[in-house]
């Protein structure tokens, strides 16, 4: 890359001049998408600037007490999902959402109603916010059937009808990652400029990686192909150097990092959690739609992860997801099981 022509850049592509680039291929279009978007991008420009106060807020008090005001602090997780709920209904362009933090899934008034669907996890990885390590919002996009009716089936459908989907890291920096179905694209936020910029176009994941990542505490009660899997990565007969093992526990940074490195995370299923601890909607669906569409695959360890077709809107699966030869010999591992 050519620095020193980096830092004078003046052509800035913009999401909101790479969302219009894109409404404008398909000239039927009336920017409905592009609204919808503007507003998810505002929700995790608002959630990203909470973030990197959450540390300062410390001085002033406690999440969940009262600070020197005598105002009642609200924890990031319920600020995240109050901001991103009211930022998508006022868009007016959504029918139905479903947030991991709420139970039941919200049907938005008649008079505010527009034809999308959104599933989003507003805070992913909360429970590593005191420690400062990177957190996310996860976010799908389905259109509903019949425009003048919004059901729960319009968010029940398998993760292959999915239009668009993305996440936001707030990180050392703070990343949008979308696909709108053709290719992926990743964004940084510019803090100077209070926009994000076109830094990652065309992400495509290495066909094979070097990193394997899961939470290795639960290995006592994994099954049988996700145990041998795990012990090729460390110790490989086929003459391959042993893969490294990364893994944060935030979905949103374990994505990222393989997306971008390459490699595989898993959360399968174990004895404790037979459909393993991720949902279905709002986790599942959206990092494997991205995946898909980076030229990687995900797999349940029963089928492809997009052709699930979820019961309730808080299911979980188990899930293997990144470079398409890792996951393909996940798939054989699975495949040599049902056989045996
Ligand atoms: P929290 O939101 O409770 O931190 O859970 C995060 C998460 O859903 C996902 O982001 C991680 O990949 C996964 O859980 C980590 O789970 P383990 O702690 O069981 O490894």
């Amino acid at each position: 890359m050519d620095h020193e022509a980096d830092a004078f850049r003046t052509d800035l592509m913009t999401i909101t001049r790479f969302v219009l680039n894109e409404q404008s291929k398909h000239p039927e279009s009336r920017g409905d998408f592009s609204i919808l978007l503007s507003h998810i991008v505002l929700g995790c420009k608002f959630v990203c600037a909470a973030v990197n106060k959450a540390g300062l807020a410390k001085l002033i008090g406690l999440a969940g007490e009262t600070n020197v005001q005598g105002e009642e602090q609200k924890k990031l997780d319920v600020l995240s999902n109050e901001v991103f709920v009211k930022a998508l209904v006022s868009s007016g362009r959504t029918c139905i959402l479903v947030s991991e933090e709420d139970e039941e899934a919200i049907i938005v008034e008649p008079s505010k109603r527009g034809k999308y669907c959104v599933v989003f996890d507003p805070l992913d990885g909360s429970s590593n916010i005191d420690c400062g390590v990177s957190i996310g919002t996860i976010f799908g996009i389905y259109m509903i059937k019949d425009a003048g009716e919004a059901r729960l089936e319009d968010v029940l459908q398998p993760g292959k009808n999915m239009l668009a989907a993305g996440y936001c890291m707030y990180g050392s920096s703070c990343t949008l990652v979308l696909s709108t179905g053709s290719g992926v694209n990743g964004f940084t936020l510019d803090p100077s400029l209070g926009e994000f910029i076109l830094t990652h176009p065309d992400i495509k994941i290495p066909k094979k990686g070097k990193i394997y990542s899961v939470n290795e505490g639960n290995a006592k009660n994994w099954d049988g192909p996700t145990a041998k899997f795990v012990e090729k990565c460390k110790f490989p007969t086929d003459g391959s150097p042993a893969k490294s093992l990364r893994y944060i526990g935030s979905m949103v940074a374990d994505v990222h990092r393989t997306l971008l490195y390459g490699g595989v995370f898993l959360y399968p299923a174990d004895k404790k959690s037979p459909n393993g601890k991720l949902r279905v909607l709002y986790e599942v669906f959206p990092m494997s739609f991205l995946m898909e569409q980076a030229g990687g695959q995900s797999f349940t360890g029963k089928e492809r992860a997009l052709d699930l077709v979820p019961k309730k809107i808080h299911e979980r699966s188990p899930i293997f997801l990144g470079s398409y030869d890792d996951v393909e010999e996940i798939k054989a591992l699975y495949a040599a099981e049902e056989k045996a």
